[in-house]
């Protein structure tokens, strides 16, 4: 069945070639032209990175009772924000080297439409302003003052978000002061959800505290479209997680889409993904991890180190899948 861009570009090319004589000969050539993974099925799927179920659960049950992705991927990503005990996201994330705790976090929707806040202060739910900065202004990204100025004018209150777990391990961390993420275990808890909805349309959302310890301004990956998430609706989604500065450096979630594009599945562009971040001899210390969504609700998930994990529902259960990973 013709989608309606093909039918468009397909009438407007038959035109032109009756225009100059070539008629349906040239026209049947067209047809053999392999068409990009677009496909007719779809499979109500949300994905996160890492262990999150109650996030996943969240969102499904946004997608279950008929709603629209974007709304179950912004549900889905706020548990976390609001989790204290969650030290790599919203409230309770891990202050950078100056003690204060900057998130940072982006949105896209069906439509291609998306919304980013970086380097964000003193608010709870960051998510929600990158939705603000979608549907209420010309922009797609605000940082910094400017962000909290504009999440204050849309009714966002100021909270203090160091909680006294992150403060003591950060005094505790003043006293070598050395910027080490360790593999794993510090500072790589990322939410990356993405979301199929029964309409077959799909969203995503990315959300951080960082990583800990970083230096004050600086600004991951995370809410970088393309780079810590990426949508496209006619093919899947993906989100990163781990050392921004890869991620950053390679685009990879739109890498990531644009593989599948191309006819790769999720778990092979996943891959392909991290190799590329593998060429660059610096991996051997860092984790990053992929995990993505075809539009037929395949999935998968790769990482540079062993360890990354990612969760998935497309029925009532929520799965919890270890992803495999270049380095064994
Ligand atoms: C960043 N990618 O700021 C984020 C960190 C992360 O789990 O993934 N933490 O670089």
């Amino acid at each position: 069945m013709l989608n309606r861009r093909k039918f468009i570009h397909r009438s407007a090319l038959s035109s032109l070639l009756a225009a100059i004589g070539l008629g349906s000969t040239a026209c049947a050539s067209e047809e053999k032209v392999t068409p990009i993974t677009t496909t007719t099925t779809t499979k109500p799927t949300v994905i996160a990175t890492w262990e999150r179920r109650a996030a996943n659960q969240t969102a499904w049950q946004v997608i279950q009772k008929g709603g629209r992705a974007l709304d179950a991927v912004e549900a889905g990503v706020k548990v976390l924000e609001a989790d204290e005990n969650d030290q790599s996201v919203g409230y309770g994330g891990r202050p950078d080297r100056e003690g204060k705790v900057t998130l940072d976090a982006c949105i896209m929707d069906e439509k291609g439409d998306c919304g980013s806040v970086c380097f964000l202060q003193g608010i709870k739910h960051p998510i929600s302003v990158a939705r603000k900065v979608m549907e209420e202004t010309p922009h797609v990204i605000l940082a910094g003052e400017g962000a909290l100025k504009f999440a204050l004018a849309q009714g966002f209150k100021v909270e203090n978000l160091l909680t006294e777990k992150s403060k003591k391990e950060y005094e505790a961390w003043l006293v070598n002061t050395e910027y080490k993420p360790v593999i794993n275990i510090e500072n790589h808890d990322t939410i990356g959800m993405v979301a199929i909805d029964q309409a077959g349309n799909i969203s995503g959302a990315c959300t951080t505290s960082g990583m800990a310890y970083k230096m004050h301004g600086r600004v991951g990956d995370s809410p970088i479209i393309g780079a810590g998430l990426f949508v496209d609706n006619e093919v899947g989604g993906a989100a990163a997680t781990g050392v921004g500065e890869a991620v950053l450096k390679t685009l990879g979630s739109f890498l990531v889409v644009e593989l599948m594009r191309q006819g790769k599945t999720p778990q092979e562009a996943c891959e392909e993904a991290v190799n590329r971040i593998a060429k660059n001899q610096h991996y051997k210390d860092i984790q990053v991890g992929y995990c993505a969504v075809n539009k037929a609700g395949q999935y998968g998930g790769y990482s540079v180190q062993p360890g990354f994990s990612y969760v998935v529902n497309q029925k009532e259960e929520t799965e919890l899948f270890q992803a495999t990973s270049f380095i064994q």
